[in-house]
């Protein structure tokens, strides 16, 4: 064993260092074994210049969480939905459906295709458009099964990226926070579109137009399909309609996320209007879809993009350039999660047990809202608070500062993001009123 740097003049600390690491090797080759270290061994690490990165803005709040010992302590960053009692919950739906899985000995762990499972593909397309959808009667579409919400995103921005003559995006200010860099690590230029206004806690009908009116012709528009992340604010379906037939006017490209489908209303169909609304009048447009929210399938990864284009022939090329673009990312998706929803989707009982355990999911969501306004209007908190109960969907964006963030985190270990953007999915009946006592405190005392 000869690990010493003989000619190499060490400091105190570098010695025991040495020391150490001779003992560490010595320990595991306690037979005869004899290894002589290589220069590379002690020369600096070719990834020494790498510098540490923040944690990501939303996931990085669960992992300060979970940091925590304090019993006090609640997790309102990620939009995850919990329980009453606080818990993650697996539907009982999807309990049946993996029950059935796993009795079918047919069953195999074949590689999918590269588009994934095509009944996955027909429900979910039918899912999001609508059975009687003229995209889907005319056969003009193309789907591939995705990971999840943010896989389906990037397959798609990597499509337009080479196949797609614009490549600028517009996003909403402010917008999910992984949206712009799935965007630019694709390829696009990223620019963006006012969309809230802070002073009313709700839309800014008119800067949307503006912004949008002044995009370049042709340029790509990122739209929430409904329960607009972080905001909660969604336009109403005049306004929607004004959406489209500006985006239309200017030969824009609409790309909808819809990663919050059932949520918002609680119903499949109401949520899904705003995309079929657009897929209706025959133009072009990319849906990405995600079953991670609607399906508490958050950790399979399952989700799908849709390409909707004018005619059957476009479709079909189309798909065929999405495989060259998967193929070569991940190959093909995860068979676990799609098999899950097709067995759902395709059973009508399981499908509408969906509904019914979707709807509780959502009915809980609006009833921490009408909990958590009447506790702040309870305490006179400073300001108005109905935007509580106006937002929709997974979170509200309160308005609280970054101050009063830290503030809330420090004094009262509840975690939510820096944006003010609380998960009301994650609020419990019994965690209100200290929820309610941070914002209190911390309106009344941070300004
Ligand atoms: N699109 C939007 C608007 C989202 O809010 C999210 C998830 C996704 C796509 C992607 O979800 P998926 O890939 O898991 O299907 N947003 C979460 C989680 C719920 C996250 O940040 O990853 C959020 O807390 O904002």
């Amino acid at each position: 064993m000869d690990i010493d740097r003989t000619n190499v003049i060490m400091s105190p600390l570098e010695r025991r260092l040495n020391t150490i690491s001779r003992h560490l090797i010595q320990g595991c080759f306690s037979d005869s074994t004899s290894i002589v270290a290589s220069p590379a061994f002690y020369g600096a690490s070719v990834f020494q210049n790498v510098a540490q990165a923040p944690e990501d803005p939303i996931l990085g709040v669960t992992v300060a969480f979970n940091k925590d010992p304090s019993p006090l302590k609640l997790n309102l960053g990620v939009g995850a939905y919990r329980t009453e009692e606080g818990k993650p919950l697996v539907l009982n739906v999807v309990r049946r459906a993996e029950q059935l899985l796993v009795n079918d000995l047919y069953r195999k762990k074949e590689y999918l295709p590269i588009t994934g499972l095509s009944d996955f593909n027909k429900l979910s397309a039918k899912l999001i458009l609508g059975s009687e959808s003229p995209a889907i009667l005319e056969n003009r579409l193309a789907t591939a099964q995705c990971l999840s919400g943010t896989g389906s995103l990037r397959v798609g921005a990597e499509f337009l990226t080479k196949h797609y003559h614009q490549r600028t995006i517009y996003i909403p200010v402010p917008t999910w926070g992984n949206h712009p860099k799935i965007f630019m690590m694709a390829g696009l230029s990223v620019k963006t579109y006012r969309y809230y206004d802070p002073t009313t806690h709700g839309l800014n009908f008119k800067g949307l137009l503006e912004d949008l009116s002044a995009a370049p012709n042709g340029a790509i528009v990122l739209l929430h399909a409904c329960a607009h992340n972080p905001t909660g604010v969604d336009p109403t379906q005049d306004q929607w309609e004004h959406i489209r037939q500006l985006i239309r006017s200017k030969n824009l490209l609409p790309f909808f996320d819809s990663a919050y489908q059932g949520f918002a209303s609680g119903s499949l169909d109401t949520d899904a209007q705003s995309v079929r609304m657009f897929v209706a009048d025959g133009g072009d447009c990319l849906v990405a879809q995600s079953y991670a929210k609607n399906m508490g399938l958050y950790g399979e990864r399952v989700g799908a993009l849709t390409i909707v284009c004018k005619t059957t022939d476009v479709a079909r090329k189309v798909e065929s350039q999405m495989k060259l673009v998967i193929r070569p990312m991940y190959s093909n998706p995860p068979i676990h999660g799609a098999s899950i929803v097709t067995t759902i989707l395709k059973d009508r009982n399981m499908f509408y047990e969906w509904k019914l355990e979707l709807k509780a999911m959502a009915d809980r969501i609006i009833s921490m809202r009408r909990q958590l306004y009447d506790a702040v209007s309870a305490r006179g908190t400073p300001g108005t608070w109905n935007h509580i109960i106006k937002q929709i969907g997974m979170f509200t964006f309160t308005g609280l500062n970054s101050k009063q963030v830290s503030f809330m985190t420090s004094e009262y270990h509840i975690y939510l993001t820096s944006d003010g953007r609380i998960s009301m999915a994650g609020l419990s009946s019994d965690k209100v009123p200290h929820l309610a006592d941070a914002i209190h405190a911390a309106v009344t005392s941070i300004a």
